[in-house]
């Protein structure tokens, strides 16, 4: 249904900009997209005024579509497992923007809590008891969690992990894996994923080499290489940082015995052991792949869900690490608006949610669904697949040959997942927009949703 600019006028949507946008572009609602009637003209008409405004049009790089190429879709709105563009196309949404919206997007028990806090303000600067609840949450929830800071963003709190790696140790190098990525700091853009990965920018220019030299890298879920690193470095190796299930080369879990291997081999060389859980905390488990696989890091990131939308990034650990963090310790670190009073109040009502009773078990069995379809289907319509799902995050890669690091991942059809992913958006399916990205689901994703998920799938792959 077609609604014009002037009966959005009469319908008064309340929301001032959605108005101005209504006036200012013919806005369709709840149009369920079939190719014939797949029309992007707002979408291209904004995102050609947003790259005269901003680098490559977008806020993160990732957003522009780059590696899948076609024009991105300008988001209006979202709810649920849905995403509606500014013109008017609905579409079920499988990056819940990267991760924050696990209990769906714009939740009402998430949106009405942040009603609430919205009259007593939206910063202080100083402290305030919902930094006590989350985090208290946070500690109850992550088993390597004794005390924790809240930060603005999964990069700064990897890169104040990092800080904190070398202040507690006195060592200086680090070990981190190939395709895994910690955020856009310096000393962690080497060989990273996710839109490093996905713009294949090599070792990002404006990052001098005397800060990576400190950087050692190895294969994802390759002990021996780890090993190797620890007896070339002896003693000077501060601790080794990983995606425990990775989600920045695309979806790839780590092998059987990888992350005790890595326990051990820390442990034998006094070095700490560091889970970046910004994308599967709260996601693989409530207690993250920590919680899942039995084995307890020494500091833990985490970002996203516990923001609940709003910008939170959060690093953790054992007391005796996290005391050395200033005012307690001589650690530096610092934020204007760590701990906001909205985004605290957004993530506890998000991790409440999440502890209701069968929440992983639904997340679980949806996404399942979900990818032992997808790998299905591939299958019937003759293309080579690898992939899976751990709870609510999955992965497909277009390839014959199992995937365990990024080298692997890197080998898969990379110009067939473009295809794939065109036309499931003309399908009304948004997939995450690069190989090198995770999918997510939610609580609010429907059978309904997977059923017609797949159905898109199967008509696209037949196509390819
Ligand atoms: P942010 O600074 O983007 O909040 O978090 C950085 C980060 C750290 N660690 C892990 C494991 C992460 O996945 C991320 C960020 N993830 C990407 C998506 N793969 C964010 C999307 C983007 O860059 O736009």
């Amino acid at each position: 249904m077609e609604v014009e600019a002037s009966t959005v006028k009469t319908f008064g949507r309340g929301d001032f900009f959605h108005h101005l946008l209504a006036v200012k572009y013919s806005i369709k609602e709840n149009v369920l997209i079939s190719t014939a009637s797949f029309k992007t003209t707002q979408s291209e008409e904004i995102f050609a005024a947003a790259q005269k405004l901003m680098p490559g049009g977008v806020s993160s790089p990732v957003r522009a579509f780059k590696s899948v190429g076609g024009q991105p879709i300008v988001f209006d709105r979202v709810k649920g497992a849905y995403v509606w563009d500014v013109d008017g196309n609905q579409y079920i949404d499988y990056v819940g923007s990267w991760g924050p919206a696990i209990c769906g997007h714009a939740h009402p028990e998430v949106i009405a809590a942040l009603h609430d806090a919205l009259e007593k303000g939206t910063s202080f600067g100083a402290p305030s008891v919902l930094e006590n609840v989350l985090a208290e949450m946070v500690i109850d929830g992550v088993p390597s969690v004794e005390m924790v800071r809240f930060v603005n963003s999964g990069t700064e709190a990897c890169m104040s992990v990092l800080r904190l790696m070398r202040a507690f140790t006195g060592r200086d190098k680090i070990i981190k894996f190939e395709g895994c990525y910690h955020g856009h700091a310096d000393m962690f853009l080497v060989k990273a994923g996710s839109g490093v990965a996905t713009l294949g920018l090599p070792d990002s220019p404006g990052v001098p080499k005397t800060t990576t030299n400190n950087t050692l890298t190895a294969p994802y879920n390759d002990l021996e290489a780890v090993k190797a690193l620890f007896a070339n470095n002896p003693n000077q190796i501060a601790g080794v940082i990983l995606e425990p299930v990775v989600g920045n080369a695309g979806f790839i879990p780590p092998d059987a015995g990888f992350l005790e291997g890595l326990r051990m081999l820390t442990q034998e060389h006094r070095a700490l052991l560091v889970f970046d859980e910004v994308m599967t905390g709260f996601r693989i488990a409530y207690g993250g792949a920590q919680e899942k696989f039995g084995v307890t890091p020494d500091l833990t990131t985490l970002g996203k869900v516990i923001g609940g939308g709003l910008p939170v990034g959060a690093y953790g650990g054992r007391k005796d690490i996290m005391s050395m963090v200033a005012p307690a310790g001589p650690m530096y670190q610092a934020g204007t608006l760590s701990g906001n009073p909205l985004a605290m109040t957004a993530g506890i009502k998000t991790l409440e949610l999440l502890q209701k009773p069968g929440t992983y078990d639904q997340l679980n069995r949806i996404t399942k669904k979900l990818a032992d379809g997808l790998l299905q289907i591939a299958q019937e319509t003759g293309h080579a697949a690898y992939g899976g799902q751990i709870s609510a995050m999955f992965g497909l890669f277009f390839t014959g040959e199992p995937v365990h690091n990024y080298e692997d991942a890197k080998k898969s059809d990379l110009a067939k997942f473009s295809q794939f992913h065109r036309g499931m958006l003309e399908r009304g399916v948004y997939l995450a927009p690069s190989q090198f990205e995770a999918g997510f689901t939610s609580l609010a994703h429907t059978d309904e949703d997977i059923d017609r998920t797949l159905e898109a799938a199967r008509e696209v792959m037949s196509s390819l």
